[in-house]
């Protein structure tokens, strides 16, 4: 055969195997101008809230991310929001918003500073917070781990180390003895893949590792320790509701012509979103059992926030813009918004055939000049969804307030209220009112 039939049939064969792809995973957008995201139809039902975490907002913690924050030198949570002293004024803050749900974390570096020794007094405040919620009609959802744990767990290799996975359950079980008459909603584990992914490949979280193996270790450790959380409480009460937040981020090819850039798009896929959910769904992960996963949770939870245009050559940090399509608009945290691909991030957690609960969405943006918009598209999207058939249950607005971004620090604002952190005064932003009145008209 002559070299030019080679190249011919090695050419169709490549844009065969390109054009499948197209196909089989498209990367949609809405005309947002002909969509009028007014026409809403939610449940009765339907839940609206807003969620923070413990360590974001309430100040004077001593943890493993404070640990990270000086070793690191990055910028200190130090007081955040005074949430632990300020607490009342911001449920009243909350409850002015007209929401029916809080989703908030228990901070367990509070509740056992040193292995084995339980502060009752941080213990009385949670129990205080969580009455105090239900006597404004506010229905909390408790987060059990949401990145943060005392010290003395870090030092022993935290959740890296599979027989440490006890001590955390042991936490888990104290809160919820005392917690499961009142509170109906519980979530293990935030973003499993977030907290491995960005402690133990990027360097970015604590233990600021960079290592594959462990990696990978630490994600199956997560959900073998949200199935132990989940048999343990369940035994306890088996009539409230278990879960775990997954967080799902998109990836699309950066050249959709690309087989580099769908390949690195295929394995990176994988690795945040695919083997979670396959752990869940099918008990296997990175090709060991995981026992019990199957049927270990009773909704999931979604976080949404974006999609990333993948290449071999994609940023290891998040301190730098991602590649971005020309008529997409970048937020302050450096990736875009995409309204659209929360249909992908559902469809692919109804694969999980349980109900969804939103966990977070939300945005980063300090001038709340495109939070209006964002959250308009986002609870129109959610409202189509359901409309199609997903089993949509809440949607809870990421963040109640402004607080400390992680790695990012305080320069990210993700709060429907401003927060000034010289007074501590917080100030309802533009969409904390469009919220309201979503909630008001919807319910
Ligand atoms: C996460 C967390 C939140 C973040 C939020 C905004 O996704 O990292 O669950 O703690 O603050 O998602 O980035």
């Amino acid at each position: 055969m002559d070299w030019w039939i080679y190249l011919l049939t090695g050419l169709a064969i490549y844009f065969s195997i390109i054009l499948f792809l197209a196909l089989r995973f498209p990367e949609k957008y809405l005309n947002w101008d002909e969509v009028d995201c007014t026409k809403l139809s939610f449940p009765d039902s339907f839940s609206w809230g807003v969620a923070t975490a413990s360590h974001q907002i309430e100040g004077n913690n001593t943890n493993n991310w404070t640990d990270f924050e000086q070793r690191k030198k990055l910028e200190k949570s130090a007081d955040a929001c005074k949430h632990w002293v300020r607490w009342k004024n911001d449920f009243e803050l909350i409850e002015k918003l007209g929401v029916d749900s809080y989703r908030l974390s228990i901070e367990w570096s509070r509740i056992e500073p040193k292995k084995g020794e339980w502060n009752q007094i941080a213990v009385d405040q949670y129990c205080e917070m969580v009455d105090d919620l239900l006597s404004r009609n506010i229905k909390p959802m408790i987060t059990l781990h949401h990145f943060s744990h005392p010290i003395w767990f870090e030092e022993i290799g935290g959740f890296y180390k599979r027989e440490n996975i006890q001590l955390w359950v042991d936490y888990c079980q104290r809160i919820f003895e005392l917690l499961n008459k009142k509170v109906s909603d519980w979530c293990t584990v935030n973003e499993p893949e977030v907290f491995s992914i960005m402690g133990y490949h990027m360097k970015m979280f604590p233990p600021g590792e960079s290592s594959v193996f462990k990696t990978v270790r630490v994600m199956k450790n997560m959900i073998f320790a949200h199935v132990s959380a989940y048999q343990t409480l369940k035994k306890i009460n088996p009539d409230v509701r278990i879960g775990l937040a997954k967080n799902v981020t998109l990836f699309d090819p950066l050249r959709r012509w690309n087989m580099l850039h769908w390949v690195t798009t295929l394995i990176l896929n994988y690795i945040w979103n695919g083997a979670i959910i396959s752990g869940l769904k099918k008990g296997r992960m990175f090709g060991s059992k995981i026992d019990n996963a199957k049927n270990s949770f009773d909704f999931i939870g979604l976080n949404y926030y974006t999609h990333v245009l993948t290449s071999p050559f994609l940023p290891q940090t998040t301190e730098i813009d991602l590649p971005k399509r020309d008529h997409e608009v970048m937020t302050d945290f450096g990736y875009t918004m995409y309204a659209e691909g929360l249909e992908r991030a559902v469809k692919l957690v109804s694969k999980l055939n349980v109900p969804i609960e939103i966990t977070e969405n939300g945005v980063a943006d300090s001038d709340d000049k495109l939070r209006p918009i964002h959250l308009k598209r986002h609870i129109w999207k959610i409202s189509k969804l359901i409309e199609q058939g997903h089993d949509i249950r809440s949607y809870y607005h990421w963040s109640l307030m402004d607080n400390f971004e992680w790695a990012e620090g305080y320069k990210l604002r993700f709060g429907l209220y401003h927060v000034d952190y010289k007074t501590q005064e917080r100030t309802l932003k533009q969409s904390g009112i469009d919220y309201q009145k979503i909630i008001q008209s919807n319910r």
